[in-house]
């Protein structure tokens, strides 16, 4: 089996960016049987982001994608359930691009459910130590718009792919001069090893309670 994890490259003025940091460490420790997982960099910049994606797709013929981002300011892993066609920035992309109310793919479906197991994934994250929860929004700016378009490709061109999105809270070294919650690399690294466990090997969802009252 393959799964590709992708990261995102720093943005609106980090240093680094957690996400490219854990996935680089689950591609290094391969820790899964019978699972090989490629890990790749994609730019935080509206567009370009999803052909990036799309490349590593065709290069290697992955079973899961599984695209993992930097959400500042919330306290766990967080498994995305829903992927929503709307661009709306709050700062300038990496190349300088706001757009506002926007469409990811004119013309496209209202939203997309991730294909990953979300319930079983949130709950494998737990069962290895880390605190995580179910999503329902992945925001309106990269993140979202790469979700979205990767829900867009499985349905338009690689149908036999399961993918979904995760956003990772800050690295502690991001937050030293502001209180902020954080979550050491390698835990994060933990958390994404056994959610693509789970996505790999379930193919239906768990029936658990974790839905949002808000
Ligand atoms: N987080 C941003 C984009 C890149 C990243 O890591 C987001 O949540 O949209």
């Amino acid at each position: 089996m393959r799964a590709l994890l992708t990261g995102f490259e720093p943005f609106d003025g980090s240093a680094v960016n957690p996400s490219w940091e854990a996935v680089q460490l689950v591609e290094r420790e391969q820790a899964v049987q019978q699972l090989v997982v490629h890990s790749v960099l994609l730019p935080c910049v509206f567009g370009e982001a999803t052909w990036r994606l799309r490349e590593a797709i065709v290069e290697h013929e992955p079973e899961v994608v599984i695209c993992v981002g930097q959400a500042g300011g919330r306290e766990a892993v967080t498994v995305e359930r829903i992927a929503i066609n709307l661009d709306d920035a709050r700062i300038p992309d990496n190349a300088g691009e706001q757009p506002i109310d926007q469409p990811v793919v004119p013309g496209g479906p209202a939203a997309y459910f991730s294909t990953l197991p979300v319930k079983a994934c949130v709950a494998a994250a737990r069962k290895a130590g880390v605190p995580a929860s179910v999503s329902h929004s992945a925001g309106t700016f990269v993140c979202n718009h790469v979700f979205y378009g990767l829900m867009h490709l499985i349905a338009t061109e690689f149908p036999e792919v399961r993918g979904g999105f995760v956003h990772v809270p800050y690295a502690p070294e991001q937050v030293l001069d502001h209180a902020a919650p954080s979550m050491p690399v390698p835990l994060v690294a933990e958390a994404l090893t056994a959610i693509v466990t789970a996505a790999v090997l379930l193919h239906d969802d768990l029936r658990l309670v974790g839905g949002a009252i808000h």
